[in-house]
């Protein structure tokens, strides 16, 4: 591996559509709240940050009113890679998550397959996926190909091979979804071992699989996702004050494992992701 090949890329999931202030009293809600704890995470060593939003009672929303907020805050302080979620919260509708690509973000999760999601379904059929992989194309926005099963990395090379993804294309394997694929290191080189050449890839394993898992990643050469959206535990019993905690113990981690971590800008590099204005 050279040396930019070996840096590592941190992305930070703020917030996500689950959790509630009573699960995770550490929680960012408010605008406000989200634009600071990512940049508290870019400060320690996140180069992308993973962005859901919420409305003035906390719940979900894919208001992009709200989203161009964030991002706008976030963005005269600090410049990571801004990557918007259409993946959203169980329910919403395919109008609505076309929303955040109105944003002037630079890239946005697509998740290319249905599964079960705890006691729910996040469903995710083809026309809507490849509608949302036509206006990235469109749009200028990087794709990431969410994996939380093993037919969603089949789906995103038909997305390739179909002209829908550009490649090198990125992929973020999410990992310990109750009802989707476990966070094994078997199932990890398994995926791995599926992917298109010069593919980028990424890992978000859930709870308490988050950091094993993130070790195990970052010693195979991949990226590593960490945030509140997936855990929010530091270790056990000892809840993160902040995303800033999380990505910080990512960065020692990395440390041990000889991996530099990538500033925004190297990240952009590595990931192939063009900045954009925001529009
Ligand atoms: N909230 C989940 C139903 C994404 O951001 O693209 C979907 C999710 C994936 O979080
Ligand atoms: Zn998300």
């Amino acid at each position: 591996m050279n040396s930019s090949s070996n840096q590592l890329v941190i992305t930070c999931a703020l917030v996500g559509a689950e959790l509630t202030r009573e699960i995770a009293p550490h929680l960012p809600l408010t605008p406000k709240e989200i634009a600071e704890s990512g940049i508290q995470a870019v400060h320690a060593g996140a180069s992308i940050l993973h962005l859901h939003v919420r409305d003035s009672e906390g719940k979900p929303t894919l208001d992009e009113q709200i989203i161009r907020e964030v991002i706008q805050k976030i963005r005269k302080e600090v410049d990571p890679i801004l990557q918007v979620s259409t993946g959203g919260a169980i329910g919403d509708t395919e109008a609505d998550r076309h929303r955040p690509l109105q944003c002037g973000a630079e890239m946005a999760s697509l998740t290319t397959g249905s599964i079960n999601f705890g006691n729910e379904v996040f469903l995710n059929p083809i026309p809507l996926v490849e509608g949302l992989a036509k206006e990235m194309l469109q749009k200028g926005i990087k794709p990431e190909i969410e994996v939380f099963d093993v037919s969603m990395l089949e789906q995103g090379i038909r997305l390739i091979e179909k002209g829908l993804i550009q490649p090198p294309a990125h992929f973020q394997f999410v990992l310990g979804v109750p009802g989707a694929l476990a966070a094994t290191e078997r199932n990890l080189r398994f995926l791995v071992e599926g992917l298109p050449a010069n593919s980028t890839w990424t890992i978000a394993a859930i709870g308490r699989h988050q950091f094993p898992i993130a070790e195990l990643a970052m010693k195979m050469g991949g990226h590593v996702r960490v945030g509140m959206e997936d855990n929010i535990y530091l270790e056990k019993g000892t809840l993160a004050k902040s995303n800033a905690e999380l990505v910080q113990k990512i960065v020692c981690m990395a440390s041990e494992v000889g991996r530099p971590i990538a500033t925004s800008k190297e990240a952009r590099e590595i990931l192939k992701c063009q900045a954009s204005e925001l529009s």
